[in-house]
């Protein structure tokens, strides 16, 4: 256990007075909200095959089938609640005068927390873009319509989820400012992600590249462990509160 005071201490100090720092998130920090991971214990593509769901050929194959699996995670979404790490790290953006949170989750949980400078890689679950006007919507109705799958009510097109799928390339303008502030962070904090899905997990090296002191939190080590200066072994919702508690 003192090893993990000793690595919460250094990086508490280090976090301190650093005036650029950008978050990473993955599942991880979604998780003390209920909403599963994908690759962890009972994860998301453990029932259900990424391949088989989140890719444009399973959408175009069948509409439906993906459809039911992004209805399964709005429900579950719209009834879970931002935890501790997500307010946590709102109350880091206050504190830091050059703040970004860089997350590959879908769920809105983040903004629904109150973090402002989020740049969202793969998209949002409550979003729509119809594939014949290419309208985007909002959309927060659980279910999302009585027939799936959903038609756009401007042109009677099929809706897609606004989500990046496997094989899609990241929204540009986003893709290129995450990469640029992880290109000139102080300190990167890299929370609850298994590492795995590029180009998100290429952002920090990026940053360490650039010098960034590096932080992981993650009860397990990643590919990314080797490269960050101070890992935090332990699940984010316990251990955000404590690096960010005012000493
Ligand atoms: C693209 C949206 C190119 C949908 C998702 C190299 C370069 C570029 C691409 C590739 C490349 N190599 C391979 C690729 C292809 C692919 C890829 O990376 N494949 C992987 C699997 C090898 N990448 C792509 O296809 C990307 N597109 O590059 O396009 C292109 C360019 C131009 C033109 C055409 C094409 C698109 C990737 C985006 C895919 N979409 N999501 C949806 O959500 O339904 S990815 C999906 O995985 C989610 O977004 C998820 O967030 C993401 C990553 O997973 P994690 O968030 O890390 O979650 P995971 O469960 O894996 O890990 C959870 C972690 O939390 C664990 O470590 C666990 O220990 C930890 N944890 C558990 N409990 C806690 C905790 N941590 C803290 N606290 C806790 N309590
Ligand atoms: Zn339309």
């Amino acid at each position: 256990m003192e090893r993990n005071l000793e690595e919460l201490e250094r990086a508490k100090i280090a976090l301190r007075e650093k005036a650029r720092v950008v978050v990473l998130t993955g599942a991880g920090v979604s998780k003390e909200s209920g909403v599963p991971t994908f690759r962890g214990t009972n994860g998301l593509w453990k029932e259900f095959r990424a391949q088989e769901l989140a890719t444009p050929e399973a959408f175009k194959r069948n509409p439906t089938l993906v459809w039911d699996f992004y209805e399964f995670r709005r429900a579950l979404v719209s009834r879970a609640v931002p935890n501790p790490a997500h307010v946590a790290l709102v109350a880091l953006e206050v504190r830091v005068p050059h703040f970004y949170l860089i997350t590959q989750n879908v769920d809105g949980l983040h903004a629904r927390a109150g973090s402002k400078n989020i740049l969202e890689l793969h998209g949002n679950l409550f979003r729509t873009r119809c594939l014949g006007c290419w309208v985007l919507e909002e959309s927060f109705a659980v279910p999302i319509a009585q027939k799936l799958p959903p038609l756009c009510h401007h042109c009677g097109g099929l809706l897609r989820p606004d989500v990046v799928w496997f094989g899609e390339p990241l929204p540009a303008g986003v893709m290129n400012q995450a990469f640029e502030e992880a290109g000139q962070c102080e300190a990167m904090l890299v929370i609850g992600t298994s590492g795995l899905v590029f180009p998100a997990a290429g952002l920090p090296g990026l940053a360490k590249d650039a010098g960034a002191f590096l932080i992981e939190i993650n009860p397990e080590s990643t590919p990314l462990s080797p490269m960050a200066d101070v890992c935090l072994r332990g699940p984010a919702a316990s251990v955000l509160p404590r690096l960010l508690q005012e000493p």
